[in-house]
């Protein structure tokens, strides 16, 4: 009765080690066969034509990035290091003078606060630090107060119009005004001025369009930046997520030894 007992526990262990296995299998079949970029948009959005330089065509710049298969659904986004960096890479756009981007904070369900990174009449590929404080945020020495450590977005301003959209779209009445990247920690990039590497899962690519909906032309070429060193909100692990994760490491590991 006890051996019984014992053989069938020992069973269920095996069957259970072969269960992780597999799925440890899985997430390394999963890991290796995705594209780019990690994707996970249910609808991708079809940038539309442009008589400019495409959306795709100026990812193909930066490396294999698929305009189309590879968005993210990703809208929100926290750091946990203190520092991020943003990156203004293109802009091609009639209001490229007077769109500004930046993040915002949750704000508890009230307006956003509005820390700005980069100002419409800034051309070229620059580099902001973004600085974590107790208090908000810092920009270029900057400090916007603002409760960012719970959670940020980003936005484009119109500041014209004072139009802001955001990554969340909701917040822009369900409409998709930004196409969201994110790295794989495979793939290689290379950003205009920066050495090529690989393209990591704390960077992001967020190609915005610059007009509402009803009279957009969708390129999603208007304003792109690059950010890294900042995660998905959504990415907090459950305990079995956690544990599956640590199987599917432990299965990568496996294979990158015996590789050796
Ligand atoms: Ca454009
Ligand atoms: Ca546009």
């Amino acid at each position: 009765m006890v051996r019984a007992k014992k053989e069938s526990m020992r069973r269920s262990t095996r069957r259970l080690i072969a269960l992780a296995a597999s799925l440890g299998g899985a997430l390394l079949v999963a890991g290796t066969a995705s594209a780019a970029a990690i994707n996970d948009r249910a609808n991708p959005i079809i940038p539309g034509p442009s008589s400019e330089a495409t959306l795709q065509q100026l990812l193909d710049t930066l490396g294999p990035i698929n305009a189309i298969d590879d968005q993210s659904n990703v809208a929100l986004w926290d750091n946990n290091s203190g520092v991020a960096n943003a990156t203004l890479l293109f802009e091609i756009a009639g209001n490229q003078n007077i769109n500004e981007f930046g993040m915002y904070a949750l704000n508890g369900g009230g307006n956003p606060i509005l820390a700005p990174i980069f100002a419409g009449h800034e051309g070229g590929v620059i580099t902001r630090q973004i600085k974590f404080t107790t208090d908000g945020v810092e920009i270029d020495g900057d400090e916007i107060m603002g409760d960012f450590a719970d959670g940020f977005g980003f936005y484009l301003k119109n500041t014209k119009t004072d139009t802001i959209f955001y990554t969340e779209d909701d917040k822009n009445g369900g409409a998709v005004q930004a196409l969201v990247y994110q790295g794989d920690n495979e793939t290689e990039i290379e950003l205009p001025t920066f050495a090529p590497g690989t393209f990591d899962d704390d960077e992001w690519i967020i190609a915005w369009e610059d007009l509402p909906m009803a009279n957009a032309d969708n390129d999603f070429q208007d304003l792109i930046v690059h950010l890294s060193n900042i995660h998905a909100l959504e990415d907090v692990p459950e305990p079995t997520a956690a544990l599956l994760l640590g199987i599917g490491i432990l299965g990568v590991a496996g294979t990158r030894r015996a590789r050796r």
